[in-house]
């Protein structure tokens, strides 16, 4: 996305807050991990700045070859562009713009792509006994029903994890209608890690009020009072990570 920042003046949307972070494109500073050729990702939120998860906006161009980074983290994928494909437990997954997968820590995956534009969440992977695995799944967004959330038509949400124990996070995504908000200022142990998909809005993180646009990012801490309006005059839907089915001190 272009910014429509002057060049040269040193301003930039993104804040970065002990409780919270909005990060802009015109900050992105993309880097190279060793394990993944051919890609460049942006670590738009990392435990470096009060997080527990991490998650990372990457480009890919021809001849990517990817593999875990950190065996041990349990990641998920949502292809905004292009296309990649993962091949695990003896199977390929074709993955194209809107497609998304789960891939459990532990498991052994390698992905290619010849372009390709997508964002993962991905984080130490928390047990509960008597929970079972968590399973690896994909699925596309075009496929997820989307239900109003508490009831508002204003404000649709589409749940992409199975509502089971065994999966100590979920992905979901909200489309607001313009004007539409979150029914409450909420407040919650759980964090939050968002990317806006489309449109535009005004986001309260704590005691600010931003106005944030498609290709933002924001990171909201534990207990960030958070609230949201969808400003513009075009629908807006988020993209976010969030704890689940784990108390709060193993979360
Ligand atoms: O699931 C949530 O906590 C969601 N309603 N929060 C948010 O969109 N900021
Ligand atoms: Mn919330």
């Amino acid at each position: 996305m272009s910014s429509v920042l002057p060049p040269h003046t040193g301003i930039s949307r993104t804040s970065v807050q002990r409780d919270h972070a909005l990060i802009t494109p015109e900050s992105h500073v993309p880097i190279v991990f060793p394990a993944w050729d051919n890609c460049e990702s942006v670590v738009l939120i990392s435990p470096e700045m009060g997080a527990k998860f991490s998650q990372l906006l990457v480009s890919c161009s021809e001849g990517a070859a990817l593999k875990p980074l950190a065996p041990h983290e349990e990641l998920f994928v949502v292809v905004l562009d292009g296309a990649i494909e993962f091949k695990l437990l003896g199977v390929s997954w074709a993955l194209e713009k809107d497609g998304f997968a789960f891939l459990p820590s532990g498991v052994d995956w390698v992905a290619a792509s010849s372009g390709a534009t997508f964002m993962v969440f991905s984080k130490p992977y928390i047990p509960l006994a008597g929970a079972g695995e968590p399973n690896a799944f994909k699925g596309s967004l075009s496929k997820v029903p989307a239900e109003p959330f508490l009831g508002d038509e204003g404000a649709l949400l589409q749940v992409l994890f199975p509502d089971d124990p065994a999966y100590d996070w979920g992905i979901n995504v909200f489309d607001f209608e313009p004007g539409g908000t979150l029914p409450q200022v909420e407040s919650h142990f759980m964090e939050h890690g968002l990317y806006v998909l489309d449109g535009q809005g005004v986001y309260r993180l704590g005691d600010h009020w931003y106005p944030v646009q498609q290709g933002d990012c924001i990171w909201m801490g534990p207990y960030l009072p958070q609230w949201y309006v969808a400003a513009g005059k075009t629908h807006s839907r988020y993209i976010y990570y969030k704890e689940m089915n784990r108390a709060p001190q193993y979360a």
